[in-house]
């Protein structure tokens, strides 16, 4: 590997795997089950380890200076996990090279990071919530300027500055599942010489490649479905170009927001049933929302596999079979109060934040993951408080099923009482309160809308004046 600590050169592309053993190495041509399995996975040479033995090591010894042993010479620069996790997702994102990241948020700080002082970015508007904080809270700290829009294919041609030089796509957004057409706006951007990134972490891909429908750099929070354990944060980009690649690579080294070796092994072990993940996802998430669509208790189901989304035809074009993913979203009856009861009341589905792991997961980006985000600017782009978000795991769809069923009989109920001022305990103009002081479902609070032990606080914990932050001070959303 080139010399990089501290100098200005870029790492090369990764060559480890090339230098044990092709035994493993499937042809390019091969279907993504057998990549996943087989991308960037060599047998081990000396031992013959079908799996990769996980390197520590932080240095690597040399023969003479700026002459190491092997192709390794510090870690962060690069490491043989790392290589080999960046070769597999480059093969199941056809893509030339892949740079992973210490998280799906460093991804996209390094990405911004990488534009001149004083450039202006077009982003869909419900873009995760972490990432409109990056756009409005951090670039723009650094003379980066960033044009939200909800029809970024009607908008681009009209938004288009001399200064544009990146279109921010993420399909399906989240949380609403709104689809961008890729390819219509990467041909206008592209007229522009703009770059175009999709984020990919709600499909995976398994499900989309973005490359192949023109844009220019796919991320990943690999947190996600490429992981798919709720074990690992990291991230990953994916590009053809060279360039591109060694103005990533390069900023990958500079800023150091690299993954650990052994994070990046355990990423590669769960990527390598991915497709098995995202095909049971699939079926979960779509059995799930055909079962919320025709509920009397459900407003309406953001799901684009369902023939009422209303881009159906670009997931028809887009997705693998057309398939929807697993994820949806949905509105409950019930406002606030029912959304989070039914969070509350499903057995199966656990209420936490995060997506894409095997286990299924529920919750409400109004006061999540997407708190951040002015109330009124989420309204506009359909977070609603009563809107909750379902990533389904790789569970019996007929449990699943069943659990949400039986949620939202219990939501319903539970929020049609508390309508009537009725389930509150010892509270003061409690609704649903306990032992609270003017709190909404708040727990021992003063003044909290469904914080615990805060001051003030919104769906913080011990936090003065958060926003859905964690131990911070007048901090907003955390995640
Ligand atoms: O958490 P991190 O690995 O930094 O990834 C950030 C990120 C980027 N892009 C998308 C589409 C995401 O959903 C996320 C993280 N999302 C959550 C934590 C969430 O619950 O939505």
């Amino acid at each position: 590997m080139t010399a990089t600590n501290g100098t200005y050169e870029t790492p090369a592309p990764a060559s480890a795997s090339a230098a044990r053993t092709e035994s493993a190495t499937p042809h390019s041509a091969a279907g993504f089950g057998t990549l996943a399995v087989h991308a960037g996975a060599p047998h081990d040479p000396v031992t013959g380890a079908v799996i990769e033995s996980i390197s520590l090591s932080t240095t690597y010894a040399q023969s003479s200076l700026g002459k190491p042993l092997g192709i390794y010479e510090y870690s962060r620069s690069s490491n043989p996990n790392r290589d080999n996790f960046e070769t597999a997702v480059a093969a199941l994102e056809k893509a030339k090279y892949a740079l992973a990241f210490s998280s799906g948020s460093a991804t996209t700080a390094v990405i911004l990071q990488s534009l001149p002082q004083g450039a202006h970015v077009i982003s869909v508007s419900d873009v995760y919530g972490g990432t409109h904080r990056y756009f409005t809270k951090v670039a723009n700290a650094h003379g980066v300027d960033v044009t939200f829009t909800n029809e970024i294919e009607a908008d681009i041609k009209g938004f288009i500055q001399e200064n544009t030089k990146l279109v921010w796509i993420e399909t399906p957004s989240n949380p609403t599942l709104k689809l961008v057409n890729i390819r219509a706006v990467a041909e206008e951007a592209h007229r522009h010489g703009i770059t175009v990134v999709v984020d990919n972490t709600f499909l995976s891909p398994y499900i989309q490649n973005p490359l192949e429908l023109g844009a220019d750099i796919v991320v990943h929070s690999v947190t996600k479905y490429i992981n798919g354990h709720s074990d690992v944060i990291m991230g990953v980009a994916a590009v053809n170009d060279e360039g591109l690649r060694e103005r990533l690579a390069f900023l990958q080294n500079a800023i150091g927001a690299v993954p650990s070796a052994f994070d990046a092994w355990l990423a590669h072990r769960g990527l390598k049933t991915l497709h098995l993940r995202a095909r049971q996802a699939n079926a979960n998430a779509a059995a799930i929302a055909q079962v919320l669509e025709s509920s009397p208790h459900v407003i309406s189901v953001n799901y684009p596999g369902l023939d009422s989304h209303p881009h159906r035809a670009v997931a028809l074009k887009q997705h693998r079979d057309g398939m929807g993913g697993g994820m949806l979203s949905f509105r409950v009856r019930g406002g606030a109060v029912g959304a989070e009861r039914f969070c509350q009341a499903t057995r199966i589905f656990t209420l936490a934040e995060s997506l894409g792991g095997v286990e299924s997961l529920v919750e409400v980006p109004a006061a999540m993951t997407h708190a951040g985000i002015p109330h009124e600017k989420r309204e506009r782009v359909g977070i609603f408080d009563d809107l909750i978000r379902v990533s389904c795991g790789v569970e019996d769809t007929e449990d699943l099923v069943k659990d949400v069923l039986q949620a939202l009989e219990d939501a319903v109920k539970y929020s049609a009482q508390a309508s009537n001022g009725v389930n509150g305990h010892n509270g003061v103009n409690g609704v649903n309160g306990h032992s609270d002081v003017n709190g909404f479902n708040g727990r021992n609070d003063v003044n909290g809308v469904n914080g615990h032990n805060d001051a003030n606080g919104v769906n913080g914990r011990s936090d003065i004046n958060g926003v859905n932050g964690h131990n911070d001070i007048n901090g907003a959303i955390n995640h």
